[in-house]
């Protein structure tokens, strides 16, 4: 039985100050979802091979619209806004500094977001969301990227000077875990967002602004990956805090180990940035030796995923049995199915395992080259990121936004949530299940072409590429159903009092060592192993390097 103290503990709201800034960035994210999200629809209509875009717009324009927005603006945008709120929950108010490096982090990525958003609507830079030299964006388009990085680290700045704060007030205590895992995923962020920092600022604008006339592709493309694969650890990371501390109270049960949570964040930290080269591994330029130890390195990021998934299961099937499931799967009927705050993030949960399992598949060098550049890529990370993430993003925002708005989610919404999640499952398998199914067979990713001519191989590919177009309207579908939930939440649902939901950590669980809180000994680790990953095959990028290229502008 809840206690009053616990429900006023349950009750701890997130200050409006703050509270105000998280919800700036939560706009913004649901606003790329409404634009990157019709993209999406358009390109897979253009794919079936039945339809051609209006008004000269270019499909490489409109891929990068898709992506730029869905992939770099939504996810950054939602994250920074979750994060400051569960900074503020746990670790406390923000104080008036902290909150002003937020607000002019926050100006500053927009400022980027927009400039780098008319370029792309201008046709100058449609150089879709990987932006690979030497396709060659207008350096403006660069320039608004670089802005979006910087106001990351003032933004993120903010919150990891809370959770310093707090550690000082509090010596010798473990910090408040989701505040942990939020400091955990900035510095993840910043250390691998160094590396695309250095390829935009000293590579793509001074070649975009014909300071120089070429560029070292492959010296680009290490620095962009060195960022990219850490980078879907960004994205994954708050959906692990969801899972890890937010589910386990949704469902009535407890945090099954504060120590185990926590080792697979610093597991994360060491092991998701020496890994670049597995995206990489058909690129010449890099001898074998390296791409062998960061697919190794790559198995070993696997672990802490293996450990989630674990501990998961653990407090599922206790708080399960707690309410008296019998056998070997009668708690998982136990668990809260018409609760639309656990049943959407589950569902992403579930996506994840065929997801992670594409991801084992594509770390192995052989079967790399069978799918690498096809559109079982594609599929791969509509499974990860746009389901998995971005399941779990809306599951969050149905107590989130309420929270922080002073409103309620309703019986109706609540039902609603739980059918935008189904649709979204059912489009999503469709959509994502044929490209898997059709880059087996070899049809490219990136690429506009449906019929190639009438080529007999690329016949065989048209009825999948009908399924995906199938598959997408529907999600598109999902995606009007999450923005009407997500507008009743900001401005038309009842008044009322939201919780944010925060596990406690189950009692049988062991003390949560202080040695996982050692920034020194993790950091150290983390460099020492990027150093031993990157140092040699860079510099003989660097002393072998072939004639760069000139910048071609193909759209
Ligand atoms: Fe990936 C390409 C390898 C995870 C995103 N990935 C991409 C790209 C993106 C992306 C965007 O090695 C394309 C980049 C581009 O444009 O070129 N990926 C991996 C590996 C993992 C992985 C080894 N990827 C992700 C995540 C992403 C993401 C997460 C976004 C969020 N990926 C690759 C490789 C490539 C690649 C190659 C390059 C391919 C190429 O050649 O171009 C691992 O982290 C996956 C580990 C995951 C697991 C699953 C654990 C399961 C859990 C769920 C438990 C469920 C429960 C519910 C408890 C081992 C935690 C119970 C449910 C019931 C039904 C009972």
């Amino acid at each position: 039985m809840t206690t009053m103290t616990e429900k006023a503990k349950d009750l701890v709201k997130v200050d409006p100050r703050d509270g105000k800034l998280a919800l700036a960035h939560v706009y913004v994210a649901f606003v790329a979802l409404l634009i990157g999200g019709l993209c999406g629809l358009l390109q897979t209509l253009v794919r079936s091979g039945q339809f051609t875009l209006p008004w000269g717009i270019g499909y490489y324009q409109l891929l990068t619209v898709h992506g730029v927005l869905l992939a770099l603006i939504l996810t950054t945008y939602f994250i920074f806004g979750f994060q400051i709120a569960a900074v503020s929950r746990t670790a406390g108010t923000l104080t008036d500094k902290q909150r002003l490096l937020g607000w002019i982090g926050f100006w500053t990525m927009t400022i980027g977001t927009i400039a780098a958003a008319v370029m792309v609507l201008l046709n100058k830079a449609s150089v879709l969301y990987t932006f690979y030299a030497p396709l060659q964006a207008h350096w403006i388009f660069y320039v608004g990227l670089a802005l979006v990085v910087v106001g990351s680290w003032i933004g993120g700045a903010g919150q990891i000077s809370k959770y310093i704060e707090w550690r000082k007030t509090h010596p010798g205590q473990p910090s408040p875990l989701l505040t942990f895992m939020v400091v955990v995923n900035l510095a993840m962020w910043i250390i691998c967002s160094l590396g695309v920092a250095v390829e935009v600022v000293f590579q793509l604008i001074p070649w975009s602004l014909g300071w120089v006339d070429k560029v070292d592709v492959l010296l680009s493309r290490t620095l962009f990956w060195y960022f990219g694969h850490p980078l879907v650890y960004f994205w994954l990371l708050p959906a692990y805090m969801v899972w890890y501390v937010v589910v386990p109270k949704i469902i009535g049960g407890k945090i099954f180990s504060d120590a185990l949570a926590r080792l697979s964040f610093m597991l994360f930290l060491i092991f998701s940035i020496p890994v670049g080269f597995h995206h990489q591994l058909t690129e010449p330029g890099i001898d074998s030796f390296w791409k062998f130890l960061q697919v190794v390195l790559t198995m070993m990021v696997v672990i802490p995923s293996l450990l989630t998934a674990f501990s998961l299961f653990a407090s599922f099937e206790i708080r399960g049995r707690e309410l008296g499931g019998k056998g070997i799967l009668g708690w998982f009927k136990k668990l809260p199915w018409k609760d639309a705050r656990f049943v959407v993030p589950f569902i992403g949960m579930a996506a994840f395992i065929p997801a992670g399992a594409g991801g084992i598949i594509n770390a192995s060098n052989q079967m790399n080259q069978v799918i690498h550049n096809t559109i079982w890529v594609t599929g791969h990370f509509h499974l990860t990121l746009a389901t998995s993430v971005v399941l779990t993003f809306f599951g969050a925002s149905y107590w989130l936004i309420p929270h922080l708005t002073g409103r309620v989610l309703t019986k109706q919404m609540n039902k609603l949530a739980i059918i935008q999640a189904i649709v979204w499952a059912v489009g999503m398998s469709i959509m994502s299940g044929a490209m898997h199914i059709v880059g087996l067979m070899g049809a490219p990713r990136r690429s506009d072409f449906s019929t190639y001519g009438g080529a007999a191989q690329a016949t065989d590919w048209i009825p999948y590429q009908v399924a995906q177009a199938v598959g997408g309207t529907i999600l598109f579908v999902g995606i009007i159903l999450v923005l009407y939930i997500v507008a009743n939440l900001l401005w038309f649902a009842p008044k009322g009092e939201t919780e944010f939901p925060i596990g406690e950590v189950s009692e049988n669980a062991e003390k949560t060592p202080m040695a996982l809180e050692n920034w020194k000994i993790w950091l150290t680790i983390c460099i020492l192993l990027i150093l031993f990953a990157y140092t040699v095959p860079v510099i003989d990028m660097i002393q072998n390097a072939p004639p760069g290229s000139i910048g071609y502008k193909l759209w």
